[in-house]
């Protein structure tokens, strides 16, 4: 691994332009591990003419050799898994175990799953008399969070190189260790110089600078809606193609005929997971009355499971913290019932939030509409199924949910009426190829599988 105060561009580490340096903090100590340059317009001009200058070869390598490299990507992935697994935990702050298997292994799949799809993808079709040829956007900007520091990468990078495309990648300023370390497995994986290029930098600066280059095709981006709108309205002033995957204040529909227990319980440890920075957490559990003081005590039960310092680790920075413990105080001034946590730190040291849950929320509340980020969960209830459905598709997100019904059939029909981007039926299980992403103010475009690859691709038809 290179030293920490190098960018990665154009096939080589480099220092950046200027001396400024980021400082990346360990959540759970509070302790500095290391610096990052905090790159520049200069240096994230420099990456984009290096990611500009190997565009066209690269768009023109057969799908067959961008597949090999995607594979090899993958391989030197899996070969950094604990490594990347420690670095993830150090800078994020998450459980080890979590790290090892959802932070670190998710990624793996993601980037297998693209090289199976260069390899098989029809970059070329025929439509009556017209060839119909699917060809790359060119330089792709991805501009990441920290909340699953490796799988926003992958879920952006993988993609991008599967259609063609060369990427600069401006990873969130908390977690910039793992970019250098997914930076340093493209090389392994035999990259061509320039295809993929890092500039770690803060958001106002050099995501900023990255979002408005004129030589930048398509800004992808994951993150805050506040930040998205704002990269969505320049993307949009400069006619460039724009992905953005934001927000999200899921509900987690608990039917009737549903089996409570189960449902409740994974639907704390859903929110619970990664301390609620999940965007697409099912942050809202609705709960009909007639079993609702029945799910109230099942999840007051649950949540004792998860205690801070131990399954559920801090959040990122001292900032989230604040906002997150906020948002639990404003929830107990709007008069929802608190059965679990609180806002006051439970450790001294370290960005910890208790884990909480409210109950006796109601549609109105901030609690209920604002995306919290934390591991807060709100229990709401319903008089019938439509009621259930009104307050389900009541907020400005849509971009995830769950439904929980006696049958599948049940549950589906449920959720062919909800506002929403993905939905788990009956628990459901991670599809590595089921697009993602969001409906209303979650975003525009989708990630993984087919649907993720199409993003990074324009058509150019040919009339016969
Ligand atoms: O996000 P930001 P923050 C939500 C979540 C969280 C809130 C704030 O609710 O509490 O956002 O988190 C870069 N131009 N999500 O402050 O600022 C920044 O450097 C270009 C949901 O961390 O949006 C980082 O790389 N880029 C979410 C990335 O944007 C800019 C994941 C995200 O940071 C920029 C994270 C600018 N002007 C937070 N300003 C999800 N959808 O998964 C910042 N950035």
């Amino acid at each position: 691994m290179q030293a920490h105060d190098q960018m990665y561009i154009d096939g080589a580490w480099r220092p950046a332009v200027g001396r400024d340096t980021i400082a990346v903090v360990n959540p759970a100590d509070e302790q500095v591990i290391a610096h990052v340059p905090a790159g520049t317009a200069e240096d994230v001009d420099a990456a984009v003419r290096a990611a500009r200058a190997a565009f066209p070869a690269w768009a023109a390598t057969p799908p067959a050799e961008r597949a090999a490299r995607l594979t090899a990507l993958a391989d030197a992935l899996a070969a950094r898994k604990d490594l990347l697994a420690e670095t993830i935990t150090a800078e994020l702050g998450s459980p080890l175990p979590l790290s090892q298997m959802v932070h670190a292994g998710v990624p793996v799949l993601v980037a297998a799953s693209y090289a199976e799809l260069a390899a098989r993808h029809a970059f070329e079709e025929r439509i009556g008399n017209s060839t119909v040829l699917l060809e790359p956007v060119g330089v792709v900007g991805a501009i990441t969070p920290w909340n699953y520091p490796l799988h926003q990468i992958v879920a952006k990078v993988a993609p991008a190189l599967a259609a063609g495309c060369t990427v600069v990648l401006k990873p969130a300023e908390d977690t910039p260790l793992t970019a250098q370390l997914f930076a340093e497995a493209t090389g392994a994986a035999g990259l061509p110089a320039g295809v993929f290029n890092l500039v770690t930098g803060l958001g106002p600066v050099a995501g900023q600078a990255l979002a408005a280059h004129e030589d930048v095709d398509l800004v992808s981006f994951t993150g805050s809606t506040a930040v998205g709108k704002q990269i969505g309205a320049t993307a949009g002033a400069a006619v460039k193609r724009v992905a953005l995957e934001l927000g999200g204040k899921s509900a987690n529909v608990i039917l009737p005929g549903a089996d409570l227990a189960k449902a409740v319980n994974v639907g704390i440890a859903n929110v619970m997971t990664n301390s609620g920075q999940t965007c697409s957490a099912w942050t809202r559990m609705l709960v009909d009355a007639e079993r609702y003081d029945e799910a109230v005590e099942l999840a007051a039960n649950a949540v004792t499971k998860y205690v801070a310092g131990e399954r559920v680790g801090p959040l990122v920075n001292a900032k989230q913290q604040a906002r997150v413990r906020g948002y639990i105080a404003q929830g107990i001034e709007e008069g929802a019932r608190l059965i679990a946590g609180g806002p006051d730190a439970p450790l001294e040291t370290g960005y910890y939030v208790s884990p909480t849950v409210f109950a006796d929320v109601t549609p109105d509340m901030t609690i209920a509409q604002e995306e919290i980020f934390g591991p807060v969960v709100s229990i709401l209830r319903y008089e019938d199924v439509d009621d259930a459905l009104r307050i389900a598709n009541d907020t400005v997100y849509g971009l995830a949910g769950a439904v929980w019904a006696a049958d599948d059939e049940e549950a589906v029909a449920f959720a062919r009426r909800m506002d929403t981007g993905q939905v788990d039926i009956n628990g459901g299980r991670f599809n590595p190829l089921a697009p993602f992403g969001g409906y209303k103010q979650s975003g525009v475009g989708r990630e993984l599988g087919p649907h993720g690859l199409a993003e990074y691709l324009q058509t150019k038809s040919l009339q016969f």
